[in-house]
């Protein structure tokens, strides 16, 4: 490699990106941008990787691979595995690019025509998510998360601020300010009010839409199983993150009360988080991003460890995936046998003018495109009117001003 520059821009949000370059002049592209702690990465890149792959042979992506992961002695951890990913990605990129190729062919081929995608729906009341649904499905989406307001709690995870009674459902949760916003939650309120909910919804859209919905983290074992046993009638595609990703062992109580189907990962960095979880059969779709989760060599070696369990692929696709962590999850997506969905949050205007995409949006699937490579590419001179500005995520606190999960 003749060189790599981290490339950090705020074109909507804040991306981290990592360009490599051949000694040939061949360019790849890789996604290490993780939510709320964008410049960690972007300094373990910049002071501890990139002078690394100066004069390695691009092509070794294994090698380089292990060479980042063992050889750091540090293991795992998302910034860590953000880092090794760009990297992993950078050199997919290029390879496939020099093979000619988009990168979907060198992972194996097309196992299906497109990716099935599930966008997403909100409302502070019902009438207003009902909206939100019937504006998702003129924007083509033919699964939908579902996200509600609570009443009494002031403001909840996944719900946008504003309607989207048209056009792309904007919701991020990170917020431009020196200092994370609180928020704050109730777990009996949100019990209380969720199968209500979806009652509606499938009264409104009938049997057939289907429908996720994020728990985020915030429910013990037992509340979570209460939660996905009294969701049974509404025939959930999946319930995820219903409880706290660090304790693998907490799904096996969940899944002895319940049939909802169950996802989980979209923090988890590595495939040690799904040991006991794919071993136990204990969910049902993976979250992880290939961002997140060190790049397209590690994550496809998740999925094809969860292939082995009838386990799918659901990989997080939030807009702090940047586009081309999207593109990169896309073309794995297409490949692999046990793909399940892929979720899209459509980026905004200024995020696509930064990053020129080649992926195509149809009648509810995705689909990578044909040009070699990732087939994105990134326009500095967008970006140079978009400088980083701080952002974090939120956090929570109950009633009585006890930190939770946020
Ligand atoms: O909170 O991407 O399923 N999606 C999610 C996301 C995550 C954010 C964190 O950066 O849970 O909204
Ligand atoms: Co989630």
């Amino acid at each position: 490699m003749r060189s790599a520059e981290v490339l950090v821009a705020s074109p909507g949000r804040n991306f981290v990106t990592l360009r490599v370059m051949t000694e040939d002049g061949v360019v790849g592209l890789g996604d290490a941008t993780l939510n709320g702690r964008e410049l960690a990465v972007a300094s373990y890149l910049t002071d501890h990787v990139v002078p690394l792959l100066l004069g390695r042979d691009a092509h070794r992506i294994e090698d380089t691979w292990q060479f980042l992961y063992r050889g750091a002695y540090w293991r795992r951890g998302p910034v860590t595995m953000a880092a090794i990913a760009a990297v992993d990605v950078a050199l997919w990129d290029i390879k496939a690019k020099v093979a000619g190729l988009p990168l979907y062919q060198l992972l194996g081929g097309a196992s299906r025509t497109g990716v099935m995608a599930y966008g997403h729906a909100s409302g502070r009341d019902v009438p207003e998510l009902l909206d939100s649904i019937r504006a998702q499905q003129a924007e083509g989406f033919r699964s939908i998360r579902v996200q509600t307001s609570v009443p009494g709690i002031d403001k909840v995870y996944g719900v946008a601020a504003q309607p989207s009674t048209s056009g792309r459902y904007d919701y991020e949760p990170a917020q431009r300010a020196p200092l994370p916003a609180e928020e704050d939650w109730d777990t009996s309120a949100y019990l209380r009010h969720v199968p209500g909910v979806f009652e509606a919804v499938r009264n409104e859209f009938g049997p057939a839409l289907p429908l996720l919905h994020d728990a985020h983290h915030r429910l013990t074992p037992i509340q979570a199983a209460r939660l996905g046993r009294a969701l049974e009638p509404y025939d959930l595609f999946w319930l995820e993150d219903c409880t706290p990703g660090e304790n693998q062992d907490a799904l096996r109580l969940v899944r002895q009360h319940t049939t909802t189907p169950l996802a989980i990962g979209e923090v988890f960095t590595t495939v040690w988080d799904y040991q006991t979880l794919v071993r136990e059969q204990l969910f049902d779709y993976v979250r992880s991003s290939v961002t997140h989760a060190g790049g397209v060599t590690a994550l496809r070696r998740i999925v094809d460890y969860a292939a082995q369990y009838q386990i799918k692929s659901g990989f997080h696709g939030p807009t702090d995936i940047s586009p081309v962590g999207m593109a990169a999850a896309l073309h794995l997506d297409l490949a692999v046998h046990n793909f399940g969905i892929q979720e899209y949050m459509q980026h905004s205007a200024a995020t696509d003018e930064v990053f020129r995409q080649t992926f195509t949006w149809a009648d509810g699937h995705l689909h990578p495109g044909e040009e070699p490579g990732i087939g994105v590419t990134y326009d500095d001179d967008a970006a140079a009117h978009h400088p980083y500005q701080a952002a974090y995520l939120p956090f929570n606190r109950l009633k009585d001003g006890t930190v939770h999960d946020w």
